[in-house]
């Protein structure tokens, strides 16, 4: 999110699944799930929505959300459904940029869930015209649905040709390329999730090196703390 658009900040990993979490929460107290953003005052604010707006306050020229108001109702009430809702997506396709699937079985919620996100992204490429981005311009809903994106192709769900092309966009979007490859060299031992049949997530195994867009040094104004995935 940070990254998109172009906010400068520093990244602190935090022992999700190597028994450090709660020690490495304590300081971010009352915390008690990633992502956490630090402000450059010292405020602790958490909760991905609350640091989206955070950051669309505090940096109004990055202009996150669609300029036309009609599609930037449409692109918060994306949002919205997405942060509250979808919860059979997320009970069986916890999100692995590791791997992916061969072999998936889609239970009838999730083909639910998927038959919405379906309509609320074409809903989003009606409204915008049918680009590559849902509204347009890269915005805050395509930052919220990159994870989304990164589950359809990790466990191969069926979906349209045209969100296909939309999940394909983000797997090739260097700042998701980046964050995977930053996500990739970290190990969890044990590994979380039983995953019988792994494969490379694709499009491409694309090499590339966690660097900052801003050449290596990043001025540090906020500070962006999450797990390893
Ligand atoms: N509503 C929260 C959910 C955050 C969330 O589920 N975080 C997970 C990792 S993705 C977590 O911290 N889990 C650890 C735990 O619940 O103990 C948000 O969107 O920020």
């Amino acid at each position: 999110m940070l990254k998109s658009f172009d906010i400068p900040f520093k990244s602190q990993v935090l022992g999700l699944y190597n028994g450090t979490f709660e020690k490495d929460l304590a300081p971010l107290a009352p915390a008690r799930q990633v992502p956490i953003l630090k402000t450059p005052e010292g405020h602790i604010v958490f909760d991905t929505l609350v640091i989206a707006e955070t950051l669309v306050e505090a940096h109004p020229s990055a202009a996150p959300w669609p300029k036309n108001p009609a599609q930037r109702g449409a692109a918060r009430s994306l949002v919205a459904q997405m942060h509250s809702g979808f919860s059979a997506l997320r009970t069986h396709c916890p999100m692995n940029l590791q791997n992916a699937l061969q072999e998936f079985e889609v239970q009838d919620d999730l083909h639910a869930d998927l038959a919405y996100l379906e309509t609320l992204w074409h809903h989003a490429f009606n409204m915008s015209g049918d680009q590559d981005w849902l509204f347009g311009a890269y915005s805050l809903a395509d930052v919220f649905f990159a994870p989304v994106a990164a589950r359809i192709a990790c466990y191969k769900l069926p979906v349209s040709q045209r969100v296909q092309n939309y999940v394909d966009k983000h797997l090739a979007l260097q700042d998701f390329r980046q964050w995977r490859a930053m996500g990739l060299t970290k190990h969890c031992d044990p590994f979380p999730t039983t995953w019988p049949a792994p494969r490379h997530l694709g499009p491409a195994h694309v090499p590339f090196r966690p660097r900052s867009r801003h050449g290596g040094h990043l001025k540090t104004q906020h500070a962006l703390i999450r797990a390893i995935q």
